[in-house]
């Protein structure tokens, strides 16, 4: 018998396999038959490719049916599929390739020929595809119409997937989750949540992290419930298709913006059944204004890349604004000292947790992999949290430096070391603080050498290295940055001290 995490799905496509799966505005509606026959299809490619089990396919595509279908194609025969964001750069996608050592690299179609040069000079044994309709030799183009492939046998803790996750001392690691990772959340989720047969899931989230991939797709799938399924999140778009939905997930930046719509009220949602928010800290003001507006209290729930989701808000009960609730069946969670003494509830200490759904470990680091789990093998996720004596959650910060703009992680430490190579500056300490919008707000707060550094001339040095949504906002030059004793920049008091510059309309951009 295979634990392949693909069965339990084929399962669940195979009650009827004429459902809707995937309804798309601009294109016929995909059914689980469909993702079931293309998943085939792209295994059956993939083999010809020369892709085997455990063989990695890197992937940077936009969201799709076939993407969807290329992901589950993955899992069908045991490869190992390595979602990457649409957003980096070619120099960043360079590290990706370097570091999975990709059997398959399938891109957009435009970068296709750059891209093919870029995998070439880091490994020749690379091959690349565009996905693409269009493109001539795109994967789809060349897809031989197999219909059916036999799944893969595979163990409960063999990998199915590595997402990158950011370092703090700037080398993305790749978490490793396992076909039983991805089982165990999504059953334990889809029982959590209860998961109706006539639930349909607002998608308006990207398919390369695990909130759009993993905690989203998978509990639809498992039900083989329809997904509305949106190219990136709009407003006025998503607010249009709540009436046509049941349950949406999204990150807090979704909440914020849908509440700035003035037909956001009782009557839109009179049809939701659930509205979900994490990746991020939903602020008690959002949870409150959401639910005057809507009636729906929103419930928050906390995960991360290494572990998928952790904690939830109960479904029937409290859900209290501000905390991430409790942890899942089957997942223990515990507060602990930086040395690993477990706390008394109320206390500030990190979250450590253990259970089905935490990774197997970092790709091709394992020292790194031993320093962030417990001898007794609690994982230390790095997020700074009090538990209630009930064993309520309420994250209340991060041990790891790290900014979290809407949805999306960014590491300090990659931009610093960049600002750092340019000769106007000094030093310079990259922080987040309040936005509106994105929850945080990248800024740079850099030393010059003499004259001002402009934030024109931070963006054209960061041009095509790094991911837009990474690069600072606000650009502050100031005579020096604040450091303690040990002569560690003190952070926390320029968050402090730049705490109203996206809130309060009068800052200055370089006036601090
Ligand atoms: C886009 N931009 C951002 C940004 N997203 N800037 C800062 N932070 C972000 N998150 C910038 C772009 O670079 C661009 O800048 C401009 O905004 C417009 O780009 P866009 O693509 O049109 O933006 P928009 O569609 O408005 O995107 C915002 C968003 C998106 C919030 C909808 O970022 C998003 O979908 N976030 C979700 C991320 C997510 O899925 N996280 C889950 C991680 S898993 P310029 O300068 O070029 O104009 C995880 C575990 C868990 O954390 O628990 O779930
Ligand atoms: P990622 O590495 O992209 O998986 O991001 C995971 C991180 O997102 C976690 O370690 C937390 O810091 C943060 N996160 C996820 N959900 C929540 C939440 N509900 N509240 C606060 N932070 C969250």
């Amino acid at each position: 018998m295979t634990e392949n995490f693909f069965s339990l799905l084929t399962y669940a496509f195979g009650r009827d396999l004429e459902r809707p799966a995937l309804l798309i505005s601009d294109r016929r509606d995909f059914s689980y038959g469909d993702l079931d026959r293309m998943s085939a299809e792209f295994a059956a490619t993939m083999m010809v490719l020369g892709v085997r089990v455990d063989d990695r396919v890197l992937v940077q595509v936009e969201k799709s049916p076939e993407a969807v279908a290329l992901y589950l194609g993955c899992l069908r025969m045991g490869a190992v599929y390595v979602p990457i964001n649409t957003a980096y750069t070619a120099a960043e996608v360079a590290y990706f390739l370097e570091d999975s050592r990709p059997t398959l690299f399938v891109c957009g179609v435009t970068d296709e020929p750059d891209l093919e040069k870029l995998a070439d000079s880091i490994n020749e044994a690379t091959v690349v595809r565009s996905l693409g309709v269009l493109g001539e030799g795109s994967l789809i183009a060349t897809m031989d119409g197999a219909t059916s492939f036999d799944i893969a046998v595979r163990r409960s803790a063999d990998i199915a997937a590595i997402l990158y996750t950011s370092g703090t001392t700037g080398r993305s690691k790749g978490a490793m989750l396992s076909h039983g990772n991805l089982a165990s959340n999504s059953v334990t989720l889809v029982d959590y949540w209860s998961w109706q047969d006539d639930d349909v899931l607002l998608h308006a989230l990207p398919i390369f992290h695990v909130h759009g991939l993993f905690i989203a797709m998978h509990c639809a799938m498992l039900k083989a419930t329809p997904m509305i399924f949106l190219n990136g999140f709009d407003a006025v778009a998503v607010a249009a298709q709540i009436p046509n939905a049941t349950v949406m997930m999204g990150v807090p930046t979704f909440y914020t913006r849908l509440l700035a719509r003035p037909e956001l009220d009782r009557e839109l949602c009179r049809n939701m059944r659930l509205f979900i928010s994490g990746s991020a800290p939903l602020t008690a003001r959002t949870f409150e204004s959401w639910a005057s507006r809507t009636g729906h209290r929103i419930l928050e729930r906390y995960g991360m890349s290494e572990t998928m989701m952790n904690t939830s808000n109960p479904l029937i009960g409290n859900r209290v604004a501000g905390t991430v609730g409790f942890s899942l069946p089957g997942v223990a969670a515990r507060i602990a000292s930086e040395s690993g003494e477990i706390l008394e509830s109320g206390e500030v200490g990190v979250i450590e947790v253990k259970g089905p759904n935490v990774f197997a470990g970092y790709w091709q680091m394992p020292e790194k992999t031993t320093e962030e789990f417990r001898p007794d093998g609690y994982f230390i996720t790095g997020d700074l949290a009090t538990m209630d004596t009930e064993g309520r959650i309420s994250i209340v910060g991060r041990e790891k430096d790290m900014v979290i703009s809407g949805g999306y992680n960014i590491y300090p430490k990659e931009l610093e070391v960049l600002l750092d190579e340019m000769p106007e500056v000094l030093e310079s300490a990259v922080i987040g603080v309040p936005h509106p919008d994105f929850g945080e707000g990248v800024v740079a707060v850099v030393v010059p050498h003499t004259d001002q550094v402009t934030s024109a001339a931070v963006a054209e040095m960061l041009a095509g290295r790094i991911a837009r949504f990474k690069q600072p906002k606000v650009v502050v030059n100031v005579a020096e940055l604040p450091r303690n004793a040990m002569g560690k920049v003190q952070k926390n008091s320029l968050r402090q001290q730049f705490s109203a510059l996206f809130t309060d309309t009068d800052a200055e951009e370089t006036g601090a």
